[in-house]
């Protein structure tokens, strides 16, 4: 297939520019104000933001819900002001006491009612920034110890509270975001098979997709590019994190393409080659910058993502599709190894 240069709209979210803290050691960043952080999207060439419903109205649980749309109606105004658009609204559920043992998958039901109304308010908020598109990462819906919940029960809790969120706003579209573990030991929906399988289980699965992470598949033990070919068979591939990470450690966000260049190609490939994007959809980043990152370079990580996608599409674009034809028929695959990385490294190939 011939490579097609597509259009791009990328997005990051407002925790991509962190204060740097992590569970050894406090922030080493001051924090930034959401109105400057969408100023800077403006300027490193973003057109769309993510956002976490409380990144759009902080401490969220404690306000009404005419306070929570002046709030909102407010960053939208933001949003109009730099000419952006809000990719997708996502509900916080691994902060609140209500989620630390799961949300809709909490042994307590109370606490399960919590979750639901949470979301809800995350459509709510979707609804005025102008985005039909809500992300689950289903963060805490698993377990730390194997006896502690059924696997059998929570899927059927998180399928029933995704129809719950159907049936509220006929607008909206789910996207699952899994990821195998972390903070949880055991998540339900572990990996883009889980999330695929249980969309079909909704009662409107046209409405319910997925978004692919890079890392989330590499702590899997899956290639993120695979992982965007079954999604996208599926025609269900509606975002995408990309970042990168050195194998089984904790989830590391690090900027697209730092660890390994030739996965991150494949992604940008299997993107490029079979749609992606040419329905609205976003390239999506979920970076975060090193620790010791100075503030005043508090974008890099975002801007050389970008630069390294729009790199690579060119990698995509140049690829001697003749060449590669023929060693596959050839059944050459050490030749055909030999080929892509002559040509990632910009090598004459002979
Ligand atoms: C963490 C996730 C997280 C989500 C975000 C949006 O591992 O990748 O960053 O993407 O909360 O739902
Ligand atoms: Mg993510």
């Amino acid at each position: 297939m011939a490579a097609y240069k597509g259009q791009y709209r990328f997005s990051f979210g407002p925790w991509n520019i962190s204060e740097g803290a992590d569970p050894f050691g406090p922030p080493v960043r001051q924090p930034i104000p959401l109105a400057k952080k969408i100023k800077l999207a403006r300027k490193l060439q973003f057109e769309l933001v993510q956002f976490h419903d409380d990144d759009v109205v902080p401490d969220l649980d404690s306000k009404s819900s005419s306070q929570i749309a002046k709030e909102a109606r407010k960053v939208k105004k933001m949003l109009n002001d730099e000419g952006l658009e809000a990719e997708f609204v996502a509900p916080r559920l691994w902060f609140a006491p209500e989620t630390i043992d799961g949300a809709y998958t909490n042994n307590d039901p109370k606490c399960r009612r919590y979750a639901i109304t949470r979301t809800k308010t995350a459509i709510d908020i979707a609804n005025i920034l102008g985005t039909r598109k809500i992300v689950l990462w289903l963060a805490r819906e698993g377990t730390y110890i194997r006896e502690s919940k059924i696997a059998r029960i929570q899927v059927l809790q998180i399928r029933d509270a995704i129809n719950t969120f159907l049936e509220y706003d006929p607008n909206i579209c789910i996207l699952i975001e899994p990821k195998p573990n972390e903070p949880v030991d055991s998540a339900i929906i572990s990996t883009i098979g889980h999330a695929v399988g249980l969309s079909y289980m909704t009662a409107d699965p046209s409405r319910v997709g997925v978004l692919v992470e890079t890392a989330h598949s590499i702590l899997a033990g899956l290639d993120p590019s695979d992982d965007m070919g079954y999604a996208l068979a599926h025609n269900k591939l509606w975002s995408v994190h990309l970042n990168d990470q050195g194998g089984l450690k904790f989830d590391q966000d690090k900027t697209f393409g730092s660890y390994n260049l030739r996965r991150a190609f494949n992604q940008v490939r299997v993107l490029e080659e079979y749609g992606y994007g040419r329905k609205g959809e976003c390239v999506g980043l979920d970076v975060q910058m090193m620790r010791t990152q100075k503030a005043s370079g508090n974008w890099k990580h975002l801007a050389y993502s970008r630069e390294r996608f729009l790199f690579l599409l060119e990698k995509v674009a140049t690829l001697d599709r003749k060449i590669e034809e023929q060693l596959i028929r050839e059944r050459d695959y050490e030749e055909l190894d030999r080929f892509i990385l002559c040509h990632l490294m910009g090598k004459k190939y002979e």
